[in-house]
Formats: structure tokens, C-alpha cells, sequence
């Protein structure tokens, strides 16, 4: 690039005297320049890209720093209820355009840079994405923040700050080759540590029992947790909340000088590098575990660091007659469990309460259980996380013989009140002595000590009560709710769509709905308007040159964008059925193989992208991102087919991705077997930019439909309340495979994507029993519903105003999918927090 040199200098007509919270564009250019030469990261007067990005951010933080001080003291002065959102994952991504956006300085930030020589939209490419997250459940939680901010609500965010988060994704011959990302390779400009706040927190050890009988535990390993802070502001308000993670660190008394001396360097540092190893990784499943004890003491790190600093802020804040009312607890804090990963809020609330402040079992336990609720966020089975008794007796010992007293308890209650349910007693039970390996069962002792449990779509919420809790649910028929999904509109519309932004603001007269989302529904009365419907086409285009220019720089594969770009991006998994996708594109190149090039010209252009990550050690996963390339790498050398099939495998899909790929997509696929999607939620977001979904009756798909209406989306195959009669059917051999589906998985077979043994892949869809084969996940049965809709999208494709028009509906009917709806909902019917806005002096 010739002329980054030019634009290395920065400019010198501009002074670096910093105001840091400067209106114009000028004084923020020199503000910029301020922190260019004396920040301490960099060599000073290097002014290129990368030092240009840190010294913006570093700008941009000065405003939220401000903000965010004010955001503390103002909570602290108030003293409001608080809610504490757990959770093992954040999928933040960027943060540059979302704070300048929030901040609504974006124009002079983006002018500033321009006197500096650059352009703010490469500058914001320079920030790696945080990756502290996996996947849907991950991205939640980061959309969840941004609405609590925005709705200027008292709510935290407690997460772990892993050294490594989710690996980043190579494509080779070979298929997904899996790298560590090294997200704080340089720095962070988002994080604050904290050296004044820090918790130790212990590890094995054993019981200590008093002579008074009270209990104690002691011994084993410390750890201390060290609190980084990420600021999190909400759009246009000066509430600016924080996402607190975790650092694990051993003490200097810990490192033994004595072994040092005598040349043994690892066993002197010993208790450093298992702290050290606590953060060094994200968790890399999704939906899926195994039992790792590192995993466990992740868990346990985030619980009790977290739990420490919540009661201490609470004893902090106690009233002026200096007595701390433990009663009042739950109605000064609000803890949520993202999912059961940190189900041990649980045992060592009860046992901070006991152990360390001295109160009874009841009082802990109605201050424990009025404080806690949980969402649920998967029904497949095993997700469902279970953890070893023998293994927690070990690492957690205090906390085993409380989970024994919840258990025990529970089933006295049951004997007394429920004599009808004592037989269902070893299913409902938090402990399983049954099975060979005793186990506790993380997600009954969530139900049973938890006020309130949600999921986290109609549907979902609705499999839950009917059956996973069936039980439970009629011993507490109050505790269970719905909380359907949401996404933020600020992230995955006003800033990564600018230009459909523009044209929604431009039509509603207004703005506002970027914080009322449910406005968009007023787009519905322009839906046929012809100026509308050519602007709109124009934004969708521009936006798929955008991200046509991405792919053939990423892949090196030339799209055109006047095909249909057709896309399908999440973890790769069975259930998620990317195979149903990539055998119907096998299928249609096939047929356009035998087309007379005449009856080809008629067919609908289409460009299929699929992308996700696979779980390192999920071979079937890894199999089905090789088979998608190898698909990608016939077609597309094809010259026959090539200008009406592409089909590629974009790589490393992680959150910037999303926010190219989506505001250019025109049909998406939500195609999971039915009742195995818990919600799903980039289902939302496609269908918030315009894009049409394909998809079954799944998860969030349902309301999604319902809201946009039925004729504008592309509904097939099984429901629900039909799977298990049709896996029963299969095990029975009375599925009759479609020919279309039988001749797919021949052409595979015949070879014609390379020599790669995709046998035991196209196995798994085939015979007739047992959990991941007998196409377990019903591939087969809705293969020809597949098919038909897909035709269905072809012909709809091909009349463009009609086309246009269900795109419009599906924006306009999107606005009940934001987390705006989503956390308001919690914050009354689950949190029983109010907001608290920081008055503007
Ligand atoms: O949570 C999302 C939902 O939209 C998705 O449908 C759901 O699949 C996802 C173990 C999970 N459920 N369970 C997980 C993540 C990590 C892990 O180690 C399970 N992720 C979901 C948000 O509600």
C-alpha cells in the first residue's frame, strides 16, 4: 500500500494539545494525536494504521471513562436493585464502531481521522474481534449488555477473561485447521484492571468442623481473581455499565524462592502456572461437554470471584444505620445464570452466607433462592451438564455437602407434600446415584434452587414445561417462564447497515427506532411503494458488492451479485443440518449438469455460502466442512454451471463476518430439526436486514414467521410433535427415502467431489437405529419439503418487486426481536429492577 507512508505521518498542522471529551472534529483529531505520542504502547510519531486505531480507541475511551465513573457513582448514590448476569461467554467483537455509535460521535471521529490522513472504516478493521464466546449463547449475553445499558438499568456483566478465546478457523486441503487466537497479543484498549479489586479463591482443601459446629473450609490451593472492566455503553445515554471478567493470579507468597534457588524453576512457580492455565482458554464446545476439571474450576472462578465482589458491594452499600440486613439481599441484587455454567453461584452463595457471615441454613437458603433464576438454553441431552461426585468431593468439598443438604432436603419435601411424585424421585433428584458414575445434576439444582426458570423461545419454553421439567413444573407451576430471544438493533443494524438505516429512517421520519424496534412495523404501509422498493434494492446491492469484494479476497472465489446470495453461518453441527443445505446444492448442480445450457439460462442464479466453526474433536462436524469446500471447489471450476451456481465455504466465521455477511444476504437457512434449536438467533438477525428465511418450525423461526408473515417465509418439514413418531417410523423401516435424496448422496459416492471417504458421513443418514446414525436428525424425511421450498425461492426469486416487497415485511416485522424487548421483559417479570438513568448535569 504506496500510500500508507504518506498517511504514517501525523498531520503536523495539528497540535497535540487533548481535550479529551473535545466536540469538533479538530480538537479530536488532536486529541488522537495526543494519545499517538504519549501513549506508551508504541514508538512515538508511527502513526500508521495499527497506531492509529490504539490511539483513537484510546480517545474514545477517555468519553466512556468519564461516563462510566459517573454510571458508578450514580448506582452507588441510589442504591437501586442490581442484576448480575453470569456467564461463562461474551462474544463481544468489536467494540470502536459500537462506542462511537453509542457515544454519537461517529461523524467526528470519522472527520477527525480524515485530517489525520485515514478513514475511520479502516481504522475499525484493525480491533480483533473478542472472542470469549462459542456461539448463540455467547453472542446473547454481549446482546443483553448493550440493552441493559441502553435501557439505563443497573446490570452487570460477570465473565472470565481467557488469554486465548474461540480458535480461529484455517481451511486447508485437509478441512478446518484450528489456531489460537491471540486476542491481547498487543493490548486491549477496552479493559481497566482493577488492582484494588481482588478475591482469593480456593481450590480442594477439606472441612474444618467447630466445636460450636459451624463449618469451614480450609486448606488446598488459593487463587486470586483480579477484576479487568470493560466499559459498556448504551446508545445515546450517559449510562455506561461494565462487563467485570476475571483474571487468575497466584500471590508473590506463592512462588517459592527456596526451590528457585536450588534450580528447581518449575515446581518453585508451581501454583503460577496453574493459575495461569485457569484463563488461558475459552471452553472451545458448544452443545456439547466433557468433563474436564479445568472446565469445573473455570466455573467455580467465575461463581466465587463474582459472589465476593457482589457481597461486598452489597455490605458496601448498607444502610446509614450501619447494620447489614441480610433479608434485604434479594431485594438488592438479582443474579441470572446464563445457562447452568455457573450453576456453583449456587452452593457458595449458601456458603458464603453460612460459613463466612454467620447465618442459618433457612435464611440462606430463602436469601439464595429468592436471588437466583436461570435460563435454559438447550434441550439436546448432552448439553445437559453433569459433573462427577467424586471429582467435586475433591476440587469443592464445602460445596458438596450443601449440594447433599439441597438434595436430601428436596426429597423430604417431596415424601411430605408430593407422596404421588416419590417414584419419579430419581429423575427429579439433584444427586444420581443410579447410573455406574454418581453424578449431580447441574440443571435440577438450578430448577430446584432457583425462583424462576426460563427458556429462551416460545417453543422451547413450551418443550420444557412438557417435558425436560415436566415434573417440576407441577410442584412449581409459577417458576417457569418464557423469555423469547433478542438482538441488538444497534450492532446488527443502525452500524453494520448503514446504508438500509439510512433508508428506514428516511421513511419512518425519524429514528427512534433504534430504541423502539416495534416503529419498524410502520414500514409495512410503504411495502409496495415503487421509490421505497428501488432504494431498498439499491442498499441490498450495495451491500452484496461489499460482501462479494470480501469473499473473493478471503477465497479467492469470484461471486456475482445479481445472484441469490443464499447463506447459512453458525456452529456446525449435526442438528443444525448444514448436510440437508449442502446435499440440496449437490442436487442442484447435479440437475443443472444436465440441463441444456437454454433451460440453464432460465434457472435462478445462486450463490450459496455456508460458514461455521466445528468443534476440534467432532469428526462429523469436521467432515461436513470438507465436504462443503470440496463441493465449492467442483462447482465453482466449472464452466458449465458457473454463472448459475457458486457455493462457498466462508472462513473464520465469528462476529465481524456476521456483520458483512448478513446486511448482504437475501435468503438464509434456519433448517434445524424441529425441537432441537432452542431458539436460534441469527435467524433474527438476517431477517431484521431484510433477508428471507428457509426454515422449519423451530426455535425463535415460529415467532419469526408469525411476525413477518407466513407468506413471506419459506417453511418445511417436520414439526416437533412429529419427530419422534417419525424417528420411530425409520426404526421400524417404514421410511421410504425420496429418489431426489438417494440420488444425491450417489453422486457424493460416485466420487465427483474428489476421493475423500465420505462414507461414514453419508452413513450417519442412513439405517435405522441409534442416536447419530439412522439419520437420527431426519435429514432423509425432510429432504423433498426442502427441495420444494427451495423451488418455491427460485420462483420468487425471479419476480424481483415481489421479492423486494417480502423483504421490506421482513424488516418490517422484526421489531419484536430486539433485546430491548427481551431485557425489559426479564427486568419486570424476572429481575424486579428498575431503571436508573444518569441525569444529565
Ligand atoms: O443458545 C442460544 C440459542 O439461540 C441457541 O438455539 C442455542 O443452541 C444456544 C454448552 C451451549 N444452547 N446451549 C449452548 C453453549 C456452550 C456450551 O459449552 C452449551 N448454546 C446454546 C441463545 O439462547
Amino acid at each position: 500500500n504506496g500510500s500508507a507512508t504518506a498517511k504514517a505521518k501525523i498531520s503536523e498542522k495539528i497540535p497535540a494539545v487533548a481535550h479529551p471529551l473535545a466536540e469538533k472534529s479538530t480538537e479530536i483529531a488532536s486529541n488522537i494525536k495526543y494519545h499517538a505520542e504519549y501513549s506508551p504502547h508504541f514508538s512515538p510519531f508511527k502513526f500508521e494504521l495499527e497506531q492509529a486505531y490504539y490511539a483513537t480507541a484510546d480517545s474514545v475511551r477517555d468519553r466512556l471513562i468519564k461516563q462510566w465513573n459517573e454510571t458508578y457513582s450514580h448506582y452507588h448514590k441510589v442504591n437501586p436493585k442490581q442484576t448480575y448476569y453470569l456467564s461463562m461467554e461474551y462474544l463481544q467483537g468489536r467494540a470502536l464502531t459500537n462506542a462511537v455509535g453509542n457515544l454519537d460521535v461517529q461523524d467526528a471521529y470519522a472527520d477527525a481521522l480524515k485530517q489525520l490522513g485515514h478513514a475511520l472504516e479502516d481504522i475499525v478493521e484493525q480491533e480483533k474481534d473478542a472472542a470469549l464466546g462459542n456461539g448463540g449463547l455467547g453472542r446473547l449475553a454481549s446482546c443483553f449488555l448493550d440493552s441493559m445499558a441502553t435501557l439505563n438499568l443497573p446490570a452487570w456483566g460477570y465473565g472470565l477473561r481467557y488469554r486465548y478465546g474461540l480458535f480461529k478457523q484455517r481451511i486447508t486441503k485437509a478441512g478446518q485447521e484450528e489456531i489460537a487466537e491471540d486476542w491481547l497479543e498487543k493490548f486491549s484498549p477496552w479493559e481497566v484492571v482493577r488492582h484494588d479489586v481482588v478475591f482469593p479463591v480456593r481450590f480442594f482443601g477439606q472441612v474444618e468442623v467447630h466445636p460450636t459446629g459451624s463449618r469451614k473450609w480450609v486448606g488446598g490451593e488459593v487463587i486470586q481473581a483480579v477484576a479487568y472492566d470493560v466499559p459498556i455503553p448504551g446508545y445515546k445515554t450517559k449510562n455506561t455499565n461494565s462487563l467485570r471478567l476475571w483474571e487468575a493470579k497466584a500471590c508473590a507468597e506463592d512462588f517459592n524462592l527456596f526451590q528457585f534457588n536450588d534450580g528447581e524453576y518449575e515446581s518453585a512457580a508451581l501454583l503460577h502456572s496453574r493459575a495461569q492455565q485457569i484463563c488461558a482458554v475459552l471452553y472451545p464446545g458448544d452443545a456439547t461437554e466433557n468433563g474436564k476439571l479445568l472446565r469445573l474450576k473455570q466455573q467455580f472462578f467465575l461463581c466465587s470471584a463474582s459472589l465476593q465482589d457482589i457481597i461486598a458491594r452489597f455490605k458496601e452499600r448498607k444502610g446509614d444505620d450501619n447494620e447489614i440486613m441480610w433479608s434485604e439481599f434479594p431485594s438488592k441484587v438479582a443474579v441470572q445464570l446464563n445457562d447452568t455454567h455457573p450453576t456453583l453461584a449456587i452452593p457458595e452463595l449458601m456458603r458464603l452466607l453460612m460459613d463466612n457471615e454467620g447465618l442459618g441454613w433457612d435464611e440462606a437458603w430463602n436469601i439464595t433462592t429468592s436471588t437466583i433464576a436461570y435460563t435454559n438454553h438447550t434441550v439436546l441431552p448432552e448439553a445437559l451438564e453433569k459433573w462427577s461426585q467424586a471429582v467435586m468431593w475433591k476440587l469443592l468439598p464445602r460445596h458438596m455437602e450443601i449440594i447433599e443438604e439441597i438434595d436430601k432436603r428436596f426429597i423430604a419435601m417431596i415424601k411430605s407434600t408430593r407422596p404421588d411424585l416419590e417414584g419419579k424421585l430419581p429423575g427429579l433428584r439433584v444427586l444420581d446415584n443410579n447410573s455406574q458414575k454418581a453424578v449431580v445434576r447441574m440443571a435440577n439444582l438450578c430448577v430446584v434452587s432457583s425462583h424462576t426458570v426460563n427458556g429462551v423461545a416460545q417453543l422451547h419454553s413450551d418443550i420444557l414445561k412438557a417435558e425436560l421439567f415436566a415434573d417440576y413444573v407441577s410442584i412449581w407451576p409459577g417458576k417457569f417462564q418464557n423469555k423469547t430471544n433478542g438482538i441488538t438493533p444497534r450492532r446488527w443494524l443502525r452500524f453494520c447497515n448503514p446504508e438500509l438505516s439510512h433508508i428506514i429512517t428516511k421513511w419512518l421520519k425519524t429514528d427512534q427506532w433504534v430504541t423502539n424496534l416495534d416503529l419498524l412495523a410502520n414500514l409495512r404501509q410503504f411495502a409496495d411503494n415503487s421509490d421505497l422498493q428501488s432504494e431498498w434494492e439499491l442498499a441490498k446491492l450495495a451491500s452484496k458488492q461489499r460482501l462479494a469484494n470480501y469473499i473473493v479476497q478471503v477465497t479467492g472465489v469470484s461471486i456475482d451479485p445479481n445472484s441469490l446470495f443464499d447463506i447459512q453461518v453458525k456452529r456446525i453441527h449435526e442438528y443444525k443440518r448444514q448436510l440437508l443445505n449442502i446435499l440440496g446444492a449437490v442436487y442442484r448442480y447435479k440437475k443443472l449438469k444436465e440441463m441444456s445450457p437454454e433451460d440453464r439460462k432460465r434457472t435462478t442464479p445462486r450463490t450459496i455460502m455456508i460458514g461455521g466453526k466445528a468443534f476440534a474433536t467432532y469428526t462429523n462436524a469436521k467432515r461436513i466442512v470438507k465436504l462443503v469446500n470440496d463441493v465449492g471447489s467442483v462447482v465453482n471450476n466449472d464452466p458449465e454451471v458457473n454463472s448459475c451456481l457458486k457455493v462457498v465455504f466462508v472462513p473464520n466465521y465469528n462476529v465481524s463476518v456476521a456483520e458483512m455477511l448478513i446486511p448482504g444476504s437475501e435468503l438464509s437457512q434456519h433448517i434445524s430439526t424441529a425441537g432441537m434449536e432452542a431458539s436460534g438467533t441469527s435467524n433474527m438477525k438476517f431477517a431484521l436486514n431484510g433477508c428471507l428465511i428457509i426454515g422449519t418450525l423451530d426455535g425463535a423461526n415460529v415467532e419469526i414467521r408469525e411476525e413477518v408473515g407466513e407468506t413471506n417465509f419459506f417453511l418445511f418439514g417436520a414439526t416437533a410433535d412429529e419427530v419422534p413418531r417419525l424417528r420411530k417410523e425409520r426404526e421400524n423401516g417404514l421410511f421410504k427415502p425420496d429418489p431426489r435424496f438417494e440420488e444425491a448422496k450417489q453422486f457424493i459416492r460416485s466420487g465427483a467431489f474428489g476421493s475423500y471417504d465420505y462414507n461414514p458421513l453419508l452413513e450417519s443418514l442412513e439405517g435405522n437405529s441409534g442416536y447419530g446414525r439412522g439419520d437420527y436428525f431426519l435429514v432423509g424425511c425432510d429432504f423433498p419439503s426442502y427441495m420444494d421450498a427451495q423451488e418455491r425461492v427460485d420462483e420468487a426469486y425471479k419476480d424481483r418487486k415481489r421479492w423486494i416487497k417480502m423483504s421490506i415485511l421482513s424488516t418490517a416485522g422484526s421489531g419484536k426481536f430486539s433485546s430491548d424487548r427481551t431485557i425489559a421483559q426479564y427486568a419486570k417479570e424476572i429481575w424486579n429492577i428498575n431503571e436508573c438513568p444518569v441525569p444529565s448535569v
